[in-house]
């Protein structure tokens, strides 16, 4: 059987492969991509649990590559549902006419770089072999889902869901005894929608979280024509800052300005909503003394919200503002006010085992009809080290990966030639706005590819030194920052046994001039294979 031959594979259809497949295309390569799932959207073909939005005003959450699409589509909030986000990725790929390059209901599970060829070999579960020169994982950051490790979990006989991968068809929790476990940015955003419906919900958190109101809305078609205006300039705006988003930075420290005026910033942020809240001063995410005066205004609005003093106690964090990351949400706190919903701190009262019945802790068994997963991902490495890949000399990534994920610039990995990470680890990814995130990183490794091209070389690889110095500087700024004082998963700290390492880059506008000092250095730290 002859092998299958196409210039460039690109795993996952979300917004990176499906703008990947776009951009390559352009180039004029032969390019296929394979997608385990029966359609384009990655998070948001799989993430349908109910609540689930985007948390980056949709005006940015969206791709700009076409001026033409960004004028035309009509956002209807804010922040938009999953739904609608589904359906505009699903838009995208009709207009650009792109279903015919992706193989759905396919899982790659392994990669071999052939040396000799200077391309790789790529398996899928169904057997078949595709050989490719480039191979780029778009596989996402949050898309391998977290299951967590309790005894008895297959044992319970009612339902049972991951947020990470809901069914198509809605599900009804009308007049049903309902647990959610987890407190993470989905627990918070199903949470209300799910006690709209049960008869009675049990929230099992692990730790509590900071959530800002998003403040959801219509789109005010006068903001809309504000943007569409000028939005090509509006974009490379945010491209230089540091979460590629229009969050209206503040310069003055919190430390620098009075009581009043602090409490003044932080108020208007709330009453603005979201994630900016953390952009009011500069110091926030630097400066555990000013992070404790954000922390401490969110924990007196939970007491402000929730009316049962006990129920408010559990529910406040007294960890860093930010360093796990911060939730938005629409009544999350309020819904504890309802009688049909408690609180259980399993910190204090650790689940035991999952029953046939429900869930038991230490103290009780709640007896339930359904159990919603709101555990979170194996992020950033998960679906990448799923996929069996041996760079040259066999060399697994898995095996180079084994202290924690190594690469430069978060696009490439030296002794991996030819492969690209679509927001790897080492770039800022999830701490920003991953649209343009995606976007900068697919056009970035498209001029790289057309760069080889016109070395005639065959292939391009990160040198070591380069990537050692790589990851030490992600690691140095880090280290500068509030982030190595909680167990996030950013860390890799909720996956047993995962290496802690601080894996995002942090400063999407200081990461895009490294990137472009690369480049205009002749592809510093990259060596050509011919
Ligand atoms: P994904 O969308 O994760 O797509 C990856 C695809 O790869 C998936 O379809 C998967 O099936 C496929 N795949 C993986 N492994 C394989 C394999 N071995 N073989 C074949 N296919 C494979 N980011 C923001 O910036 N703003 C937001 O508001 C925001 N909201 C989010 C809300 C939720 C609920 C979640 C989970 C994440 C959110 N994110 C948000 C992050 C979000 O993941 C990114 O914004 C973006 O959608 C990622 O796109 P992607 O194409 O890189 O990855
Ligand atoms: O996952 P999470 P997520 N027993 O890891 C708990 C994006 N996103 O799906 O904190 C009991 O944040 C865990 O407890 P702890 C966004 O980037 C965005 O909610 O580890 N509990 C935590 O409470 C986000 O950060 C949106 O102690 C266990 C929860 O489960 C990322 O995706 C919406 C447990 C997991 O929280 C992931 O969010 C949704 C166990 N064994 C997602 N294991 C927007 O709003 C874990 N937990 C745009």
């Amino acid at each position: 059987m002859s092998t299958e031959t196409h210039d460039a594979v690109i795993v996952g259809a979300g917004f990176a492969g499906v703008y990947a497949l776009h951009k390559l295309r352009g180039l004029g390569l032969d390019t296929l991509v394979i997608e385990a799932a029966d359609g384009v959207g990655g998070t948001w073909y799989w993430n349908r649990y109910p609540g689930a939005r985007c948390d980056i005003q949709s005006m940015e959450y969206s791709y700009q590559f076409s001026e033409q699409l960004q004028q035309e589509w009509e956002w209807s909030e804010r922040y938009a549902t999953q739904p609608e986000i589904l359906r505009y990725i699903n838009a995208v790929a009709d207009r650009f006419q792109l279903r015919d390059g992706i193989r759905f209901n396919t899982r790659v599970t392994a990669a071999r770089f052939n040396s000799h060829e200077q391309r790789w070999t790529i398996t899928s579960d169904d057997g078949a072999e595709v050989s490719a020169q480039y191979f780029i994982m778009a596989t996402g950051c949050l898309s391998s889902a977290n299951m967590p490790d309790i005894a008895g979990i297959d044992s319970f006989a009612g339902e049972s869901y991951h947020t990470g991968h809901w069914p198509h068809q809605p599900v009804d929790f009308t007049g049903k005894k309902v647990a959610v476990i987890g407190t993470g940015s989905s627990g918070i955003q199903c949470i209300p929608l799910i006690a709209e419906q049960a008869s009675e919900l049990t929230v099992f958190q692990r730790t509590p979280n900071y959530a800002i109101p998003a403040h959801n809305q219509p789109l005010d078609p006068q903001f809309v024509a504000s943007i569409k205006n000028r939005y090509a300039e509006f974009r490379e705006e945010n491209r230089h800052t540091a979460f590629h988003a229009d969050f209206r930075y503040g310069e003055l420290n919190a430390m620098d300005v009075s009581p009043e005026e602090r409490e003044a910033e932080f108020e208007a942020r709330w009453e603005q909503g979201g994630l900016p809240f953390l952009a009011g001063f500069a110091d926030l995410l630097f400066d555990k003394e000013a992070n404790e005066m954000a922390a401490e205004f969110l924990r007196r609005k939970i007491r402000s919200i929730v009316k049962d003093p006990e129920t408010a106690e559990t529910l406040t964090p007294d960890s860093i503002v930010g360093c796990k990351r911060l939730c938005v949400d629409t009544d999350y706190y309020k819904t504890y006010n309802k009688d049909h919903v408690s609180l259980v701190d399993i910190r204090d009262t650790p689940i035991e085992c999952i029953t046939s019945n429900g869930v038991q802790t230490v103290k009780q068994e709640y007896q339930l009809d359904c159990i919603v997963f709101a555990t979170g991902f194996d992020a950033m490495t998960g679906s990448i080290l799923k996929v069996d890949i041996q760079g040259i000399d066999g060399q697994r990534l898995k095996d180079a990966w084994a202290e924690g994920p190594k690469t430069y610039l978060g696009l490439a990995v030296s002794g991996f030639p030819n492969l690209f990470t679509v927001t790897g680890p080492g770039s800022p990814s999830v701490l920003t706005n991953m649209m343009g995130s995606i976007e900068h990183h697919v056009d970035w490794i498209a001029d790289c590819i057309n760069y080889v091209s016109e070395q005639n070389a065959k292939s391009i690889q990160a040198t070591p030194a380069a990537q050692e110095s790589w990851v030490t500087l992600v690691n140095d700024i880090a280290n500068a920052t509030v982030y190595y004082g909680c167990n996030s998963w950013y860390l890799g700290a909720n996956v047993p046994g995962k290496p802690r390492v601080f894996m995002p880059y942090i400063g999407f506008d200081t990461y895009y001039e490294q990137c472009n000092q690369v480049v205009a250095n002749g592809y510093q730290g990259f060596s050509l294979g011919t």
